[in-house]
């Protein structure tokens, strides 16, 4: 198996099984044939790329009936608000600026952009929540970015000053493309920012469900430092964000345009110190999850002895990884809610949970709720108080299985 970026030799050291399209949510009455894969996870011995060993075509995973809405998050909104409001302040500042945003999903990011009337373009190749951008004054491309899209997007708008994308480009395993694309549309001095799930954060908090059909690569400073240079770019800043379970924010550049902060060489230097893409790392996170497995399977067998009900809260892509590797299904958990409409009134991928409004899961509340959208879990727990006055406990599942009481 060879490295998607270099061709180097791949080291596989983890292995999900067979595993549905996370996002394809089944409709009861006509289930239809579920497309499966081997979910296999491998690190490049040469670039440290960490990467999936089996790709998804992407049309079956982002098409017209692609479920996830950017907009589902309070904190998620704020948080893409902020960062339209510091592009627009630090990069966006000549005359005429131009912003590309790859997979702006509904628009939730550019719609801050499109009010500042600064011009701007989002390319998602999903064409329902493409339609709630565009409803929203996003100016929008129903495309997959590539290096022909970016080449057309060039000849008629002219040069970005800023390529920007919020966890896309970990979904998109033809990066040598999307490289290729990046350097045709980018001005001179222009930057190519990009934030995803990091590394150093899945390892630490062994937050396995980040593994799952879309999330192609998990990056670190150290591998996308090392596929930037392939293309003449340079790894100019970085930041760690919490959103997500843990993210970083990347800042490319073309080499010798702009002078790396010193918070590049810091985590450059820390993942070295971990040794964050070794082998031995890379096992003994393998280890802690097949841990998880069996204390969350125990939990819940134990729970439905007793007679208790578990609710799941929140359909998330990265449920599919959980439920399927756990072998979780509706006779653990009857049911899942979730807010998002194209979501609803369907069955779990694989697993067959259904998934009901959010209004289900006060009428009434279960015991327990195994909080799958564990990244947003402040923000869920904030809304749902009432969950635990009743006696309500959450159960979570990284980075160990553990309850918090009502
Ligand atoms: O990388 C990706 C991220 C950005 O979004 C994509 N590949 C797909 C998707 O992953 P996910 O589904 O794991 O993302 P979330 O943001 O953890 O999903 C949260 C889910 O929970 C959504 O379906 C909405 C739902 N939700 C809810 O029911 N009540 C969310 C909140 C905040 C709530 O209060
Ligand atoms: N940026 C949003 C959406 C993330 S979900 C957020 O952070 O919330 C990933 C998105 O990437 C989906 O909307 C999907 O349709 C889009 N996508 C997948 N491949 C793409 C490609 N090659 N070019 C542009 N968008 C892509
Ligand atoms: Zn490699």
């Amino acid at each position: 198996m060879a490295c998607r970026i270099c061709s180097g030799r791949l080291h596989p050291f983890a292995d999900f099984g067979r595993q549905p399209v996370s996002d394809a949510f089944v409709l009861p009455a006509d289930p239809g044939e579920e497309f499966f894969f081997d979910l296999a996870v491998g690190v490049c011995e040469s670039c440290a790329m960490v990467q999936l060993l089996h790709e998804v075509p992407r049309e079956r995973m982002f098409h017209d009936g692609y479920p996830y809405l950017s907009s589902g998050s309070a904190v998620m909104r704020e948080h893409f608000r902020a960062l339209a409001g510091r592009l627009l302040a630090t990069e966006l500042t000549g005359p005429d600026p131009f912003v590309v945003e790859l997979g702006c999903n509904d628009g939730t990011m550019l719609a801050t952009i499109a009010a500042a009337g600064v011009r701007h373009l989002g390319v998602e190749p999903s064409g329902g929540v493409a339609d709630l951008a565009a409803a929203r004054g996003v100016r929008v491309r129903k495309d997959f970015f590539e290096a022909a899209t970016a080449a057309s997007i060039r000849a008629f708008d002219g040069p970005a000053d800023v390529v920007y994308a919020a966890n896309t480009l970990c979904h998109i395993p033809y990066l040598d493309s999307i490289m290729k694309g990046v350097a045709t549309l980018l001005r001179p001095g222009g930057v190519f920012v990009f934030e995803d799930p990091y590394l150093g954060d899945v390892v630490e908090r062994a937050s396995f469900d980040q593994i799952y059909d879309e999330h192609f690569y998990l990056f670190s400073a150290t591998s996308v430092r090392a596929m930037a240079r392939r293309h003449g770019f340079e790894l100019v800043d970085v930041e760690r964000l919490p959103v997500h379970g843990g993210e970083v924010r990347y800042t490319l550049a073309r080499e010798g345009a702009r002078t790396p902060t010193a918070a590049v060489a810091e985590l450059l230097v820390a993942e070295e110190a971990a040794e964050l893409a070794a082998p031995a790392t890379l096992s003994a996170f393998a280890g802690r999850v097949a841990g998880i497995r069996d204390g969350l399977v125990d939990l819940l067998t134990g729970l439905r002895a007793r007679g208790a009900t578990v609710y799941g809260y929140g359909a998330t892509a990265k449920s599919a990884t959980v439920l399927n590797y756990c072998g979780i299904g509706p006779g653990l958990v009857p049911l899942i809610c979730d807010t998002t409409p194209a979501k609803q009134g369907r069955l779990t991928p694989g697993s067959h949970i259904p998934v009901l409004g959010p209004e289900a899961f006060a009428d009434p509340y279960p015991d327990y709720a195994l909080l799958f959208a564990w990244n947003h879990a402040e923000e869920i727990m904030a809304k749902e108080t009432a969950f635990r006055d009743a006696g309500g406990s959450w159960i979570l599942y990284v980075p160990d299985v553990y309850l918090v009481r009502g």
